[in-house]
Protein backbone atom coordinates (compact mmCIF):
# COMPACT_ATOMS: atom_id res chain seq x y z
CA UNK A 1 0.00 0.00 0.00
CA UNK A 2 1.20 3.48 -0.97
CA UNK A 3 1.35 6.04 1.78
CA UNK A 4 -1.21 8.10 -0.38
CA UNK A 5 -3.32 5.34 -0.34
CA UNK A 6 -2.56 4.59 3.31
CA UNK A 7 -3.66 8.25 4.02
CA UNK A 8 -6.31 8.36 1.81
CA UNK A 9 -7.67 4.81 3.84
CA UNK A 10 -7.36 6.38 7.38
CA UNK A 11 -9.13 9.46 5.87
CA UNK A 12 -11.80 7.35 5.00
CA UNK A 13 -12.46 5.73 7.75
CA UNK A 14 -11.45 8.93 10.02
CA UNK A 15 -14.95 9.45 12.25
CA UNK A 16 -17.07 6.73 10.65
CA UNK A 17 -18.13 5.66 13.81
CA UNK A 18 -19.35 9.08 14.89
CA UNK A 19 -20.66 8.68 11.45
CA UNK A 20 -23.99 7.28 12.99
CA UNK A 21 -25.32 10.81 14.30
CA UNK A 22 -24.78 12.43 11.02
CA UNK A 23 -21.89 12.99 8.53
CA UNK A 24 -21.67 11.10 5.43
CA UNK A 25 -19.93 8.67 3.86
CA UNK A 26 -19.85 10.41 0.33
CA UNK A 27 -18.03 12.84 1.84
CA UNK A 28 -15.90 10.59 3.51
CA UNK A 29 -15.55 8.52 0.23
CA UNK A 30 -14.34 11.58 -1.69
CA UNK A 31 -11.12 11.49 -3.81
CA UNK A 32 -8.12 13.43 -1.84
CA UNK A 33 -8.61 16.98 -2.36
CA UNK A 34 -12.28 16.86 -3.90
CA UNK A 35 -15.18 18.09 -2.10
CA UNK A 36 -18.32 16.27 -2.66
CA UNK A 37 -21.07 18.32 -2.10
CA UNK A 38 -24.38 16.88 -0.76
CA UNK A 39 -27.56 17.04 -2.51
CA UNK A 40 -29.98 19.82 -1.91
CA UNK A 41 -31.85 19.01 1.56
CA UNK A 42 -35.16 17.06 0.76
CA UNK A 43 -37.53 19.26 2.22
CA UNK A 44 -36.18 21.58 -0.68
CA UNK A 45 -38.49 20.41 -2.98
CA UNK A 46 -40.15 17.53 -1.58
CA UNK A 47 -42.25 16.34 -4.55
CA UNK A 48 -40.20 17.09 -7.66
CA UNK A 49 -36.63 17.80 -7.03
CA UNK A 50 -34.35 15.99 -9.14
CA UNK A 51 -30.89 16.86 -7.91
CA UNK A 52 -29.30 13.43 -7.37
CA UNK A 53 -28.96 11.78 -4.57
CA UNK A 54 -31.79 13.68 -3.42
CA UNK A 55 -35.48 13.06 -4.57
CA UNK A 56 -34.59 10.42 -7.46
CA UNK A 57 -36.94 7.83 -7.90
CA UNK A 58 -34.45 4.69 -7.58
CA UNK A 59 -37.04 2.89 -7.82
CA UNK A 60 -38.50 3.55 -11.11
CA UNK A 61 -37.01 2.61 -14.22
CA UNK A 62 -38.87 5.10 -16.63
CA UNK A 63 -36.10 6.37 -18.53
CA UNK A 64 -33.19 4.20 -20.26
CA UNK A 65 -30.39 6.61 -19.47
CA UNK A 66 -27.09 5.94 -21.13
CA UNK A 67 -23.86 4.57 -19.19
CA UNK A 68 -22.29 7.79 -18.23
CA UNK A 69 -25.76 9.36 -17.02
CA UNK A 70 -26.40 5.97 -15.09
CA UNK A 71 -23.20 6.08 -13.42
CA UNK A 72 -23.53 9.39 -12.37
CA UNK A 73 -26.85 8.41 -11.06
CA UNK A 74 -24.97 5.58 -9.34
CA UNK A 75 -22.81 7.42 -7.59
CA UNK A 76 -24.61 10.52 -6.58
CA UNK A 77 -26.58 8.00 -4.53
CA UNK A 78 -23.69 6.46 -2.87
CA UNK A 79 -22.03 9.88 -2.46
CA UNK A 80 -25.02 10.38 -0.15
CA UNK A 81 -25.23 7.80 1.84
CA UNK A 82 -25.77 8.42 4.54
CA UNK A 83 -28.23 11.01 3.29
CA UNK A 84 -29.94 12.70 6.39
CA UNK A 85 -33.96 12.45 6.12
CA UNK A 86 -36.24 13.90 9.28
CA UNK A 87 -37.22 10.98 12.01
CA UNK A 88 -35.57 8.00 13.46
CA UNK A 89 -37.25 5.13 14.60
CA UNK A 90 -36.64 2.66 17.00
CA UNK A 91 -34.63 4.26 20.15
CA UNK A 92 -35.05 2.67 23.63
CA UNK A 93 -38.71 3.23 25.28
CA UNK A 94 -38.44 5.31 28.33
CA UNK A 95 -40.20 3.51 31.26
CA UNK A 96 -41.74 4.03 34.31
CA UNK A 97 -41.85 1.82 37.57
CA UNK A 98 -44.97 1.50 39.23
CA UNK A 99 -43.59 -1.07 42.33
CA UNK A 100 -41.79 -3.84 40.65
CA UNK A 101 -43.65 -3.40 36.95
CA UNK A 102 -42.33 -1.42 33.92
CA UNK A 103 -44.61 0.72 32.27
CA UNK A 104 -44.57 1.21 29.21
CA UNK A 105 -46.71 4.47 26.63
CA UNK A 106 -47.81 3.51 22.86
CA UNK A 107 -49.61 5.94 21.08
CA UNK A 108 -50.98 5.32 17.85
CA UNK A 109 -50.57 8.00 14.94
CA UNK A 110 -50.79 8.70 11.67
CA UNK A 111 -47.53 10.95 10.69
CA UNK A 112 -45.86 12.00 7.58
CA UNK A 113 -42.35 10.11 7.28
CA UNK A 114 -39.34 11.07 5.12
CA UNK A 115 -38.90 7.41 4.02
CA UNK A 116 -35.92 8.52 1.61
CA UNK A 117 -34.29 12.35 1.15
CA UNK A 118 -37.42 14.37 -0.26
CA UNK A 119 -39.98 11.21 -0.43
CA UNK A 120 -43.07 11.63 2.40
CA UNK A 121 -45.12 9.27 3.20
CA UNK A 122 -47.99 8.76 5.19
CA UNK A 123 -46.99 6.36 8.02
CA UNK A 124 -48.85 4.66 10.44
CA UNK A 125 -47.12 4.34 13.97
CA UNK A 126 -46.29 4.03 16.95
CA UNK A 127 -45.24 7.25 19.38
CA UNK A 128 -44.69 8.89 15.83
CA UNK A 129 -42.06 6.97 14.54
CA UNK A 130 -41.63 3.55 12.75
CA UNK A 131 -40.04 1.27 13.64
CA UNK A 132 -41.71 1.98 16.92
CA UNK A 133 -39.72 2.38 20.07
CA UNK A 134 -37.42 -0.20 21.30
CA UNK A 135 -39.16 -1.80 23.74
CA UNK A 136 -36.51 -3.41 26.04
CA UNK A 137 -36.85 -5.55 29.60
CA UNK A 138 -35.07 -8.70 31.23
CA UNK A 139 -36.40 -11.94 31.52
CA UNK A 140 -38.77 -12.59 34.94
CA UNK A 141 -39.64 -8.59 34.14
CA UNK A 142 -42.97 -7.39 34.80
CA UNK A 143 -44.17 -5.43 32.00
CA UNK A 144 -47.31 -3.02 31.52
CA UNK A 145 -47.92 -1.63 28.54
CA UNK A 146 -50.95 1.40 27.73
CA UNK A 147 -51.35 1.50 24.06
CA UNK A 148 -53.62 4.86 23.11
CA UNK A 149 -55.30 4.55 19.58
CA UNK A 150 -55.65 8.00 17.77
CA UNK A 151 -55.68 6.12 14.40
CA UNK A 152 -58.98 6.41 11.98
CA UNK A 153 -59.14 3.03 12.39
CA UNK A 154 -59.48 0.17 15.08
CA UNK A 155 -56.30 -1.86 16.54
CA UNK A 156 -54.77 -3.92 19.04
CA UNK A 157 -50.82 -4.96 19.83
CA UNK A 158 -49.85 -8.38 19.54
CA UNK A 159 -46.55 -9.43 21.12
CA UNK A 160 -44.56 -11.51 18.69
CA UNK A 161 -42.47 -13.79 20.13
CA UNK A 162 -43.30 -13.58 23.74
CA UNK A 163 -45.22 -16.35 25.79
CA UNK A 164 -48.17 -14.46 27.28
CA UNK A 165 -51.35 -14.84 28.95
CA UNK A 166 -54.03 -15.62 26.71
CA UNK A 167 -55.94 -12.32 27.07
CA UNK A 168 -52.71 -10.77 26.48
CA UNK A 169 -51.82 -12.02 22.97
CA UNK A 170 -53.73 -8.81 21.32
CA UNK A 171 -55.67 -10.44 18.78
CA UNK A 172 -59.23 -8.80 18.27
CA UNK A 173 -62.28 -10.99 18.65
CA UNK A 174 -60.70 -14.43 19.69
CA UNK A 175 -58.30 -12.54 22.74
CA UNK A 176 -59.71 -9.40 22.93
CA UNK A 177 -62.15 -6.16 21.87
CA UNK A 178 -60.58 -4.19 19.54
CA UNK A 179 -59.06 -0.93 20.73
CA UNK A 180 -60.91 1.88 18.93
CA UNK A 181 -60.52 4.95 17.38
CA UNK A 182 -60.14 7.50 20.55
CA UNK A 183 -59.71 4.52 22.48
CA UNK A 184 -57.05 2.86 25.27
CA UNK A 185 -55.82 -0.52 25.90
CA UNK A 186 -53.72 -2.39 28.44
CA UNK A 187 -51.47 -4.59 28.69
CA UNK A 188 -49.68 -6.46 31.33
CA UNK A 189 -47.82 -9.57 31.48
CA UNK A 190 -44.67 -10.96 33.16
CA UNK A 191 -41.25 -11.64 30.98
CA UNK A 192 -40.92 -15.68 30.79
CA UNK A 193 -38.04 -17.15 31.86
CA UNK A 194 -36.30 -19.15 28.40
CA UNK A 195 -38.00 -16.22 26.25
CA UNK A 196 -34.69 -13.99 26.15
CA UNK A 197 -33.99 -13.06 22.81
CA UNK A 198 -35.24 -10.61 19.68
CA UNK A 199 -38.69 -10.46 19.51
CA UNK A 200 -41.12 -8.03 18.02
CA UNK A 201 -44.51 -6.05 18.92
CA UNK A 202 -46.85 -4.93 16.13
CA UNK A 203 -50.53 -4.23 15.14
CA UNK A 204 -52.92 -6.98 14.59
CA UNK A 205 -55.85 -5.95 13.27
CA UNK A 206 -55.88 -4.85 9.44
CA UNK A 207 -52.42 -6.05 9.78
CA UNK A 208 -51.20 -6.26 6.00
CA UNK A 209 -52.11 -2.79 5.80
CA UNK A 210 -51.19 -1.17 9.85
CA UNK A 211 -48.25 -3.32 10.17
CA UNK A 212 -46.54 -2.03 6.12
CA UNK A 213 -47.28 1.20 7.03
CA UNK A 214 -45.16 0.85 10.22
CA UNK A 215 -47.04 -0.37 13.12
CA UNK A 216 -44.31 -2.43 14.55
CA UNK A 217 -41.31 -2.39 16.38
CA UNK A 218 -38.67 -4.39 18.21
CA UNK A 219 -39.17 -6.29 21.67
CA UNK A 220 -35.67 -7.54 23.04
CA UNK A 221 -35.45 -9.54 26.29
CA UNK A 222 -32.44 -9.95 28.18
CA UNK A 223 -31.19 -12.89 29.35
CA UNK A 224 -31.08 -12.91 33.59
CA UNK A 225 -27.81 -14.65 32.94
CA UNK A 226 -25.46 -12.36 30.07
CA UNK A 227 -23.58 -14.94 29.87
CA UNK A 228 -25.88 -17.71 28.71
CA UNK A 229 -26.14 -15.94 25.33
CA UNK A 230 -23.26 -15.31 23.11
CA UNK A 231 -20.85 -12.68 23.50
CA UNK A 232 -20.75 -9.12 21.78
CA UNK A 233 -18.78 -5.76 21.96
CA UNK A 234 -21.87 -4.23 20.07
CA UNK A 235 -25.11 -4.91 18.76
CA UNK A 236 -27.90 -3.14 16.05
CA UNK A 237 -31.28 -4.02 15.55
CA UNK A 238 -32.42 -4.27 11.66
CA UNK A 239 -36.28 -4.20 10.91
CA UNK A 240 -37.13 -5.36 7.12
CA UNK A 241 -40.26 -3.57 6.02
CA UNK A 242 -41.56 -3.87 2.44
CA UNK A 243 -45.57 -2.26 0.64
CA UNK A 244 -46.66 1.06 1.07
CA UNK A 245 -43.88 2.56 3.47
CA UNK A 246 -41.82 3.36 0.01
CA UNK A 247 -41.93 0.18 -0.55
CA UNK A 248 -38.52 -1.31 1.11
CA UNK A 249 -36.81 -0.32 4.17
CA UNK A 250 -34.23 -0.92 6.71
CA UNK A 251 -35.47 0.35 10.21
CA UNK A 252 -38.18 2.59 8.09
CA UNK A 253 -35.44 4.29 5.63
CA UNK A 254 -34.47 3.45 2.47
CA UNK A 255 -31.12 4.00 0.89
CA UNK A 256 -29.70 6.66 0.67
CA UNK A 257 -31.12 7.46 4.09
CA UNK A 258 -30.35 4.06 5.54
CA UNK A 259 -28.07 4.38 8.45
CA UNK A 260 -24.47 2.31 8.36
CA UNK A 261 -23.39 0.49 10.74
CA UNK A 262 -19.99 0.83 12.30
CA UNK A 263 -17.82 -1.39 14.12
CA UNK A 264 -14.32 -1.34 15.22
CA UNK A 265 -11.68 -4.09 13.58
CA UNK A 266 -11.84 -7.22 15.54
CA UNK A 267 -14.93 -6.33 17.36
CA UNK A 268 -18.10 -8.92 17.36
CA UNK A 269 -21.04 -7.63 16.20
CA UNK A 270 -24.76 -8.70 17.51
CA UNK A 271 -27.27 -7.90 14.62
CA UNK A 272 -30.78 -8.35 15.45
CA UNK A 273 -32.90 -9.15 12.38
CA UNK A 274 -36.90 -8.62 12.33
CA UNK A 275 -39.15 -9.23 9.09
CA UNK A 276 -42.17 -6.97 9.64
CA UNK A 277 -43.35 -7.21 5.92
CA UNK A 278 -45.25 -9.19 3.42
CA UNK A 279 -42.23 -10.13 1.66
CA UNK A 280 -39.00 -12.78 2.14
CA UNK A 281 -35.21 -10.74 2.55
CA UNK A 282 -32.42 -12.69 2.18
CA UNK A 283 -29.76 -10.61 3.64
CA UNK A 284 -26.12 -10.28 2.01
CA UNK A 285 -22.78 -8.79 4.10
CA UNK A 286 -20.07 -8.39 2.11
CA UNK A 287 -16.81 -9.35 3.25
CA UNK A 288 -17.09 -11.54 6.51
CA UNK A 289 -19.46 -14.04 6.95
CA UNK A 290 -22.16 -14.57 9.69
CA UNK A 291 -22.69 -16.66 12.36
CA UNK A 292 -26.50 -17.30 13.13
CA UNK A 293 -26.44 -17.87 16.98
CA UNK A 294 -30.23 -17.87 17.24
CA UNK A 295 -34.14 -17.88 15.42
CA UNK A 296 -36.74 -16.24 16.51
CA UNK A 297 -35.13 -15.75 20.01
CA UNK A 298 -34.23 -19.12 20.77
CA UNK A 299 -30.35 -20.41 20.73
CA UNK A 300 -29.47 -22.94 17.99
CA UNK A 301 -28.36 -26.13 19.24
CA UNK A 302 -25.95 -26.25 16.53
CA UNK A 303 -24.83 -22.18 15.27
CA UNK A 304 -23.65 -21.80 11.89
CA UNK A 305 -21.81 -19.44 9.06
CA UNK A 306 -23.44 -18.12 6.01
CA UNK A 307 -23.33 -14.99 4.27
CA UNK A 308 -26.60 -14.68 2.96
CA UNK A 309 -29.39 -15.26 5.10
CA UNK A 310 -32.95 -16.22 4.45
CA UNK A 311 -36.02 -14.02 6.78
CA UNK A 312 -38.98 -14.91 5.94
CA UNK A 313 -41.82 -12.68 7.44
CA UNK A 314 -42.61 -12.99 11.10
CA UNK A 315 -39.06 -14.34 11.23
CA UNK A 316 -36.26 -13.25 13.54
CA UNK A 317 -32.48 -14.11 13.59
CA UNK A 318 -29.75 -13.23 15.77
CA UNK A 319 -26.40 -13.10 14.34
CA UNK A 320 -22.65 -11.99 15.04
CA UNK A 321 -20.29 -10.74 13.04
CA UNK A 322 -16.56 -10.65 13.78
CA UNK A 323 -15.48 -7.27 12.02
CA UNK A 324 -11.85 -8.38 10.56
CA UNK A 325 -11.97 -6.92 7.70
CA UNK A 326 -11.74 -2.93 7.35
CA UNK A 327 -13.57 -0.95 5.03
CA UNK A 328 -17.21 0.00 4.01
CA UNK A 329 -19.11 -2.97 3.38
CA UNK A 330 -22.25 -3.50 1.51
CA UNK A 331 -24.67 -4.90 3.05
CA UNK A 332 -28.04 -5.60 1.31
CA UNK A 333 -31.12 -7.56 0.40
CA UNK A 334 -30.16 -9.96 -2.45
CA UNK A 335 -33.59 -9.91 -4.36
CA UNK A 336 -31.72 -7.44 -6.22
CA UNK A 337 -35.08 -5.69 -7.20
CA UNK A 338 -35.23 -4.96 -3.91
CA UNK A 339 -31.95 -3.16 -3.94
CA UNK A 340 -30.82 -1.70 -7.22
CA UNK A 341 -32.52 -0.18 -10.87
CA UNK A 342 -30.89 1.42 -13.29
CA UNK A 343 -31.48 4.84 -11.42
CA UNK A 344 -28.75 3.01 -8.44
CA UNK A 345 -29.17 1.44 -5.25
CA UNK A 346 -32.31 2.21 -3.48
CA UNK A 347 -34.35 0.37 -0.37
CA UNK A 348 -32.78 -2.11 1.58
CA UNK A 349 -29.11 -1.55 1.18
CA UNK A 350 -26.57 -0.06 4.23
CA UNK A 351 -23.62 -0.57 4.99
CA UNK A 352 -21.24 -2.32 7.33
CA UNK A 353 -18.14 0.05 8.17
CA UNK A 354 -14.81 -1.52 10.24
CA UNK A 355 -12.62 0.77 11.41
CA UNK A 356 -9.23 0.44 11.81
CU1 LIG B 1 -35.76 -8.04 -0.16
Amino acid sequence: MTATTSRSTRRRFAGTLGLLGAGGIGAALAPDGVRIERAPAADAAPDHGHAPGAAVDRQQTTTEPNADEMDALHEAGVMSFPAPTAGLGGQPLAFELDGDVKVFRLTCQVVQWEVTPGKWVEAWTYNGVTPGPEIRVTEGDKVRIHVFNELPQSTAVHWHGLVVPNNQDGVPFLTQPPVKPGGAWTYEFQIRDGNAGTHMYHSHHNAAFQVTKGMLGAFIVEPKDPASRPAFDREYTIVLNDGPLGAYSLNGKGFPATRPFAAKRGEKVLFRYMNEGLMIHPMHLHGMPMLVTAQDGYLLPQPYMCDTLNIAPGQRFEVIVEATEPGVWAFHCHILNHAESEHGMFGMVTALIVEE
